[in-house]
């Protein structure tokens, strides 16, 4: 009887050890990983050294992604910055949320009542949930991030801001701890990593979630020592003509990024480097998962003043627009133990990924507030700890002005001339330099008729 006993117990342990390993990505309650998310602002496809080839000096951001997964065809659910960052939050297409183009308010309008921020799904699951940086998605005090499941918020409200006086396009202060103004000196991008690392020491005896939010290196274009230069005032109402710094970003030559640019992209670095540095120092950086990612392409130029602006590498198009260079962007997923180090990866990943994902991670169901919805993007759990296929999809962008839509390596573009779309096959023309609509008709309808239905669908949600 006790030799039973004891082969019984034997076999009941092989089963618990059987079953631990068969749910290896399986994350128990006392193991669940921090989320860290650091998107960079208009950073375009080709402004990072290493990989992504460009010339400005990124050795941390670099190490990010030789420890990690570098992805080469990581996309942004819009060319601007609201639509990405409210796919990125929610894990559905912008459209669904009335968002297309940069707007100050989102999350607040009545028809988004019952999106749920993946940082009130993590704040339920007992995280502590801070957004550091931009928000972009709503405006004191209905659309404050406090509203939407952060705990903490430093950072500010608009699209973008004087790096040094903190003072947003329209001429007003905005730099707030949660739903109060702060009136501090420094240079944003310094600010951010500090509070970012004073959050993760904060936090470092509890998961935490924790959106890094860079203003970098969207304009006004200023780095960290032009601390005497050109700086906005309150009261003053900054236009299309001059939100971007006097003629500073220079020099502007041809295939080089000007200096203060890649002094800020420089900069940005660093901030990456310190977080980094700052889970090292707290033994978070075996149940950290970090991505990194920019929410839109990168300015190439900026009307007759910035002709040479950054770089979108051998992209077509920049910010604003849906061909390559608008939202194909730089990413890198870290997670020491758990992601292979040295991945590349070239699967087609978007922005609305990013949700589902972590859900997916830590064994939260998709729901609503109140009603039944759609979560848009997929979980990409498996390509991360194993660098599985993902299943083919269709992927769908619009703007005012254009539509695209993409399957495997084929894209078909829709401009202002709704008549005569555009047809690319990305894996033998990534330029998108050759048209190849009258070779395919058939193509072109397919995916046509797919982007209708798509249409429709978002239209009615
Ligand atoms: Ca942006």
């Amino acid at each position: 009887m006790i030799f039973l006993k004891n082969f019984t117990g034997i076999l009941w342990l092989l089963f618990e050890i059987c079953s631990l390993l068969s749910n290896a990505t399986t994350v128990s309650p006392t193991q669940r990983p921090n989320i860290i998310i650091i998107m960079a602002d208009d950073l375009g496809y080709g402004d990072l050294s290493g990989q992504y080839g460009g010339k400005s000096k990124t050795p941390h951001i670099n190490s990010l992604a030789q420890e990690g997964m570098l992805f080469t065809d990581f996309h942004t659910n819009g060319p601007t910055c609201s639509p990405t960052r409210a796919s990125l939050l929610t894990g559905r297409y912008p459209q669904r949320l009335g968002v297309e183009t940069p707007q100050s308010n989102v999350l607040d309008l009545p028809q988004n009542q019952n999106e749920i921020t993946i940082a009130e799904y993590l704040h339920k699951e007992g995280y502590f949930t801070g957004i550091i940086g931009k928000w972009h998605l709503g405006r004191p005090q209905k659309g404050s991030p406090t509203k939407f499941g952060f705990e903490r918020f430093i950072g500010y409200y608009g699209g973008d801001l004087d790096y040094f006086s903190k003072i947003d396009r329209y001429g007003r202060k905005d730099w707030w701890y949660n739903e109060t103004l702060l009136d501090e000196e420094g240079y944003v991008t310094q600010l951010i990593t500090k509070y970012s690392v004073q959050f993760i020491k904060e936090s470092k005896n509890k998961p935490f979630f924790l959106y890094v939010s860079h203003l970098a290196v969207h304009f006004p274009w200023q780095d960290s020592k032009d601390d005497s230069l050109w700086k906005r005032q309150e009261g003053n109402h900054y236009t299309l003509a001059n939100m971007g710094l006097n003629n500073k970003l220079g020099p502007h030559l041809p295939n080089t990024i000007p200096f203060v640019l890649a002094e800020m992209i420089e900069e940005l670095d660093e901030s990456v480097g310190e977080i980094i540095s700052a889970l090292h120092e707290f033994n978070l950086d075996d149940h950290t998962l970090v991505f990194f990612m920019s929410d839109n392409g990168q300015y190439i130029n900026y009307g007759e003043e910035w002709p040479h602006v950054g770089s979108n590498g051998i992209l077509r198009g920049q910010k604003g627009n849906l061909w390559e260079g608008g939202h194909r962007v730089p990413a890198i997923a870290w997670w020491p133990g758990k992601i292979s180090s040295m991945s590349v990866s070239n699967k087609t990943v978007m922005s609305m990924d990013i949700l589902p994902t972590v859900l997916d991670l830590l064994n939260i169901s998709f729901s609503t507030k109140d009603s039944p919805n759609l979560v848009d993007g997929i979980s990409i759990l498996p390509l991360l700890l194993g660098n599985k296929l993902l299943k083919p999809r269709l992927l769908f962008w619009r703007t005012p002005n254009q539509k695209a839509v993409r399957f495997g390596d084929w894209k078909l573009v829709i401009g202002d001339q709704a008549d005569k779309p555009e047809l690319y096959n990305l894996r033998e023309d990534i330029r998108e330099a050759d048209d190849i609509a009258s070779l395919f008709p058939e193509k072109v309808y397919q995916l046509k008729s797919e982007l209708e239905i798509w249409e429709k669908n978002v239209n009615n949600n």
